[in-house]
């Protein structure tokens, strides 16, 4: 296996980026595959940090004039750099939070692809024209930019989602401040020396174009994010992480009337009733509940299988289980990498001792390949039989445990299970009976942001709207309307008549 160190060297002399020197100790980046140490990045102080938000303020006074269609043009530049670069930043994604190849450079193609659906909506804002109930009266919505959009991403995806925000947030005319997770900051470097490549580029061909400071990266730990939530020109916080992070910021967010959206835990869940094509199921399950080592918010963590076709079902996934390709990320053939580091290790142990005491059958969840690494910490994914959807299966718990329990009534049994926890991010339903598919989706069905027919919980496109209800915190990301989010909307009323007749036949004569 090739050190990390020799690794993370080429990638950066590929996208040409020198690193700057921590002074004290830093950001440690690491490689959880062998869990080395390659660098140390510097950390921004929170005086930095204020300095950053006020020059991305000052940025957004100029970018909310340059007309959306322009602003779109930097971001088309910025996917067809994400093109050129698509190869070192997806190994980058493998290299610092341990993704397998074709995860990593998926992750780089989702940002490729929010770019385009951004450019086309660059020329897209547009507002209703409304009914007015005076004559000669036209009322009409405009929608405007919002300010300084802070955005707070997590290890697991740590360039997709800052996509998601930035590349809508800037069409919209926005500046953004960025806090990646401390777990990831060389990726995050990586992509704002991109983005800010491309910026110079445009500006040596068209001056003028980006004002400077539209984008600004802000290293270091929670104290930034509280700093984000609290700073009065941050007009939007935009976060990803744990329910317990967004409960905190959400607050400070919300308590000097700031707007946030919150995309926190999911706890997903995939209902199996007896008509299911149980092969494509088990397909689907193995993706969702061990892809990315479990660490997706839309990871599968629950599966409710009806009890007629249970044993059949998990024979065949324990087989799946006990076979698949546990190692390096960046081999050939590997599906499932490492755990982002013990912490996350422990949390997976911690979790199946209490299953375990509340009665769960495990299989799996040992530690492997530590000849990979002392801190490199490989998991066999963990099947677990559970007698009922007890305590342990009401958290989420980021690491590659699938609970399973059946049912063995109608429909509204498994949907009451299914909607029987506080998260309520992603679900699906394995199904032939359209019947059951269509009360699923209905609206006494799945309680989730996202509800899936005969594919499993993660993996979504970047075209609908990506968020989920309940303790997942309520926001939206990504595509359908989910830009309207990142701007204000203006009711405009204009009288083109000689008259002034008002509202609700009220009269004011003077
Ligand atoms: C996340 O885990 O925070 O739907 C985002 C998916 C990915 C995004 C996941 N497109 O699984």
């Amino acid at each position: 296996m090739t050190s990390s160190a020799d690794r993370y060297t080429h990638v950066l002399q590929q996208l040409k980026l020198t690193l700057p020197k921590a002074s004290g100790a830093g950001l440690a980046v690491r490689a959880p595959r062998d869990g080395s140490h390659f660098a140390a990045l510097p950390a921004h102080g929170s005086g930095e940090a204020g300095a950053l938000i006020d020059a991305a303020y000052q940025a957004y006074v100029a970018w909310r004039d340059v007309p959306a269609p322009q602003r779109g043009e930097l971001v088309r530049r910025f996917g067809q750099a994400l093109r050129q670069h698509k190869a070192a930043l997806g190994e980058l994604v493998s290299l610092e939070a341990g993704k397998i190849t074709s995860e990593g450079l998926g992750e780089v193609q989702e940002m490729i692809d929010i770019c385009d659906f951004a450019v086309g909506l660059s020329r897209q804002l547009h507002g209703l024209t409304i009914a007015s109930e005076r004559p000669g009266h036209r009322m009409m919505e405009t929608w405007h930019p919002l300010g300084v959009v802070g955005v707070i991403s997590a290890f697991n995806f740590p360039v997709a989602v800052w996509a998601w925000n930035s590349a809508l947030a800037l069409v919209c005319g926005n500046a953004v401040v960025w806090k990646p997770s401390e777990k990831t900051p060389l990726t995050a470097l990586a992509c704002q020396h991109v983005l800010e490549q491309t910026i110079a580029a445009f500006n040596a061909e068209q001056p003028g174009s980006v004002p400077e400071g539209i984008s600004q990266l802000l290293l270091g730990g929670r104290e930034l994010g509280e700093l984000l939530a609290e700073h009065p020109r941050v007009a939007l916080l935009s976060a990803t992480g744990s329910t317990r992070m967004g409960r905190d910021v959400g607050a400070k967010v919300a308590a000097r009337f700031g707007r946030s959206i919150l995309e926190l835990g999911g706890n997903n869940a995939m209902i199996v009733t007896p008509s299911a094509d149980l092969e494509l199921a088990a397909r689907a399950i193995t993706f969702a509940a061990v892809g990315t080592a479990g660490q997706r918010c839309t990871t599968l963590r629950r599966l409710i299988v009806h009890a007629s076709v249970a044993e059949k079902l998990l024979a065949r996934l324990q087989g799946i289980y006990a076979s698949i390709a546990v190692g390096d990320p960046l081999a050939d053939g590997t599906l499932v990498g490492p755990l982002i580091d013990q912490d996350a290790f422990d949390a997976m142990q911690r979790a199946l001792d209490q299953a375990r005491a509340e009665g769960g059958q495990v299989s799996g969840g040992t530690r492997e390949r530590q000849d990979l690494g002392d801190g490199a910490y490989y998991v066999r994914p963990a099947l677990v039989r559970m007698p009922a959807q007890s305590a342990v299966m009401q958290h989420e718990t980021f690491a590659p445990i699938l609970y399973a329990i059946t049912y063995g009534g109608d429909l509204d049994e498994a949907i009451a299970l299914q909607n029987g926890v506080p998260q309520g991010l992603s679900s699906a339903i394995f199904t032939n009976d359209l019947r059951e598919a269509e009360r699923f989706l209905a609206a006494s069905g799945s309680d989730c942001g996202i509800a899936n027919v005969n594919i499993g919980t993660s993996g979504a496109e970047i075209g609908g709207a990506f968020g989920g209800e309940k303790e997942t915190g309520g926001g939206r990301e990504s595509g359908s309307d989910a830009w309207k989010g990142y701007m204000r909307r203006a009711t405009n009323t204009i009288n083109y008549s000689g008259a002034l007749p008002l509202a609700q036949g009220v009269r004011f004569d003077v």
